[in-house]
């Protein structure tokens, strides 16, 4: 404990030499929380029971201990509460419903379906976001929702996005923080298209149906996520980046960019500054594509670092929901949680802790000798020890000793399911 407030009060010291307040980057970071996706707990397998993970998206591995209920998914998600800093928020899908037993299809879900979700939520304080499940069910097995030719099938589609909404709305409303529900839908072909545009017409169409009632963005925000390819949708994705950047500016929902959801070469970090000149509000999936999107658990890389430096240096960070997205079997679930939440803080820490006026100052004045000598001396500067500091203060495990309760819990608990 000494030596942390020792090496924090040496930091603190560095960092005001260029005219940075390290107490208040840590107070910036509090106000901001993670959204931890409820999927990484059981491998996106859900409640529904039976149906395999499809939508063009996988996990693997096979490590043992994952939560099979609900009542073990939420355990396992308050241990990660206890080991990363600040006050989060749990991202669910709707394949998380509790039926007690009874089959109810996506179209006919409710909000008393999520009552335990909330009711928990509620007594740690924490929001909730959401999301409707296109994928891993019958109707969506020939590789189609709310694009499908069928009009049935698209019909069922749209009414599970209606349901969604309104449970999306009774998170907010209940828990009184803005639930951010995110629509991805898998739509798209394995083989060279004849006809790119229907499919398109009719997402457009679904979408409209959808987001037809008005709900207060006070309790519920839309968003919608573009893709570029999937597992079984290599050479078309109906909901591509262009279809979504249009349809969010259109219709004024949020958009989200998903990190594993580009070319490879291609970065999120470079896009967000035009997305914040047309669209209000963004949905960040946090995930690691590794030679394509094969969410990774997300480590302290240089394009996390990227994205939140233009998060902090763009002034964007209350218009944006920061969400995990990645779904890793081979590790423990409960470290794969852990370690992508507080890089993903660690990352906005680093950000916070540049002296930004001072650098696009430089910038304007036209001196990149300068802007290019301090950002290259920021990368030695000690913002792990404002990083322990603030974990510390959070009474939550400094540096790898949260491994250690990690450890204990898979012997206490996982081990044993
Ligand atoms: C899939 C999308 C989507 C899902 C989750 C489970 O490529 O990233 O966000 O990962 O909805
Ligand atoms: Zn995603």
């Amino acid at each position: 404990m000494e030596s942390i407030v020792k090496s924090y009060e040496l930091a603190r010291e560095q960092y005001a030499s260029i005219g940075v307040d390290t107490d208040k980057a840590i107070e910036e970071l509090e106000k901001i929380s993670i959204s931890l996706h409820c999927w990484q707990g059981d491998d996106v397998g859900g409640f529904e029971g039976g149906t395999e993970l499809t939508g063009g998206i996988q996990t693997t591995g096979n490590y043992p201990g994952k939560a099979t209920n609900g009542d073990e998914l939420r355990a396992d998600m308050e241990k990660v509460f206890s080991l990363v800093p600040g006050k989060n928020k749990v991202n669910i899908h709707a394949l998380y419903a509790e039926t007690e037993g009874k089959k109810v299809d996506r179209d006919e879900l409710l909000p008393k379906h999520f009552e335990k979700w909330v009711a928990w939520a509620k007594d740690l304080g924490i929001g909730l976001d959401f999301n409707p499940t296109y994928f891993s069910h019958p109707l969506s097995d020939d590789g189609f929702t709310l694009s499908h030719s069928d009009e049935k099938i698209r019909q069922f589609w749209i009414d599970h996005g209606i349901a969604c909404r309104n449970i999306s709305e009774y998170f907010g409303k209940e828990l009184g923080i803005t639930s951010a529900m995110n629509i991805w839908v898998p739509d798209g072909y394995k083989d060279i298209p004849v006809d790119r545009y229907a499919p398109r017409v009719r997402l457009a169409d679904s979408l409209d149906k959808i987001l037809a009632r008005k709900i207060d963005k006070k309790y519920h925000i839309d968003s919608v996520e573009s893709k570029l390819f999937g597992i079984g949708s290599e050479s078309y994705v109906v909901g591509s980046h262009e279809f979504y950047m249009g349809y969010a500016v259109k219709n004024k929902t949020a958009l989200t960019f998903d990190t594993g959801h580009f070319h490879p070469t291609e970065t999120v970090s470079n896009k967000i500054s035009s997305l914040f000149l047309y669209i209000n509000n963004m949905v960040l999936h946090v995930s690691r594509p590794v030679r394509w999107d094969s969410d990774h658990v997300v480590i302290f890389d240089d394009e996390l670092q990227s994205i939140a430096q233009e998060l902090v240096r763009g002034g964007f960070l209350d218009r944006t929901f920061i969400a995990l997205d990645y779904f890793d079997a081979s590790i423990n679930r409960i470290a794969a949680w852990v370690i992508g939440a507080r890089n993903t803080q660690k990352a906005l820490l680093a950000a916070l802790l540049e002296p930004t006026a001072k650098l696009k100052k430089a910038e304007l004045d036209g001196d990149l000798t300068t802007r290019l000598a301090l950002l290259e001396e920021l990368k030695g500067y000690p913002y792990p020890a404002v990083w322990d500091y603030y974990c510390e203060k959070s009474s939550v495990p400094v540096r790898e000793k949260w491994l250690i309760d990690v450890k204990k819990y898979e012997a206490d608990v996982l081990s044993k399911r």
